[in-house]
């Protein structure tokens, strides 16, 4: 049973976000975000870990168990790549009712230059079995999740791990993962919707049927009923979000700008296809204008764009809105469903604009 609420967050919630932070919207300025400054989700606790007698075990449908080293890995051809992570859950506080979960607002995302080794070749060295259809990725962590004592344990489809861009990564920005950013080794699945990204990586099996893991069957499914199956989470929807304009009251974060040209300035993202758009409202949403927007840092990764509003004197709402290459734009009230997840509506922000 999910159990939902509406109202202020309670002291369980407070609690999950007070571990989990999310990125301080003025951080959208950088664009790869300072480790300290990703958001961060763990389900359960950050394991104890030792990166000297990490193993990584392969097995399951394979010709060959692999057992991998953290040295072993990094002997292994090296890729770094600049990757936009995002909650499914991003959003979730402003849906009503929520599930009692991490009740994050809208920050929930991030974009870290990380670096490891492609896992295909990990695969057909160990040689995969023809009737492998799956793979499943399992962290060091365990927990108690809807009744269930598990480790964290997501799959992926045979095609979708084989992609040249599904990395081992063992550093964030040049430097050897966080012990919260998954130390000494995670699953990066670019595109992916951030529950993939399996941190604390243990073991990676070959499956001949699909997982039927919690995280992939309870957790992780849009659902609007109990009883409903419900469709997986996959990739990342387009979003948007502005870096808030002028200066927060405390503690209300009320917002204060100067009249005259006010930059806008946010960063833009989708798993599904480049950005092709981004539009402002400085109306509450009655009129829409175009931003302009700047090259992508790589496939997987944001675009920031910007907006020069004449701001005059009075009490504004902002919005902004991007669409990606499918034609996917983002709505301005999310679907709801019982997870609170794949929210991507508009950001609104309201500013007060001083003569
Ligand atoms: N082992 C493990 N991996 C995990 C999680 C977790 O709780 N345990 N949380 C997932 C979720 S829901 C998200 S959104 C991302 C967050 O990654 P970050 O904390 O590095 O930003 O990690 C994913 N990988
Ligand atoms: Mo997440």
């Amino acid at each position: 049973m999910v159990e939902l609420r509406t109202g202020d967050v309670g002291l369980d919630e407070l609690n999950q976000a007070g571990r989990n932070h999310s990125l301080p919207l003025e951080a959208l300025r950088y664009p790869i975000t300072p480790a300290g400054l990703h958001y961060l989700l763990i389900h359960y606790d950050v394991p104890d870990t030792d990166p000297a007698a990490w193993r990584v075990e392969v097995d399951g449908h394979v010709a060959q168990r692999l057992s991998l080293s953290i040295d072993d890995l990094r002997s292994r051809p090296t890729v770094t790549m600049p990757v936009t992570l995002e909650c499914a859950g991003n959003g979730r506080a402003l849906m009503s009712p929520r599930p009692v979960s991490q009740p994050w607002l809208q920050g929930a995302v991030g974009t870290a230059a990380w670096t490891g080794t492609p896992l295909a070749p990990i695969l057909r060295e160990a040689g995969l079995r023809g009737d492998a259809v799956e793979v499943a990725f399992r962290g060091a962590d365990r927990g108690v999740e809807g009744g269930v004592d598990q480790r964290y344990e997501r799959s992926l489809p045979l095609d979708e791990a084989m992609r040249d861009e599904v990395l081992l990564v063992h550093e964030m920005n040049g430097q050897p993962l966080l012990p919260q950013h998954g130390s000494p080794v995670r699953l990066l699945v670019p595109g992916w919707y951030g529950m993939t990204h399996v941190k604390w990586l243990t073991r990676i099996r070959v499956l001949d049927q699909p997982f039927d893991g919690y995280q992939m069957i309870t957790g992780y499914r849009l659902r609007t009923e109990e009883d409903d199956p419900g469709e997986p989470v996959t990739r990342i929807r387009p979003r948007s979000l502005m870096i808030p304009p002028g200066w927060p009251s405390f503690p209300e974060r009320n917002r204060f700008v100067n009249a005259g040209e006010v930059m806008l300035r946010g960063r833009a993202w989708s798993g599904r296809a480049r950005i092709e758009r981004v539009e402002v409202s400085t109306d509450g949403g009655e009129s829409w204008q175009d931003a302009s927007i700047e090259d992508e840092l790589g496939p997987f990764a944001w675009r920031g764009w910007s907006f020069a509003w004449s701001a005059e004197p009075g009490d504004i709402e902002l919005r902004c809105r991007a669409t990606d290459g499918t034609g996917e734009s983002q709505p301005d009230e999310a679907a709801w469903n019982l997870g609170a997840m794949e929210n991507n509506a508009v950001q609104r922000v309201r500013v007060t604009v001083q003569a």
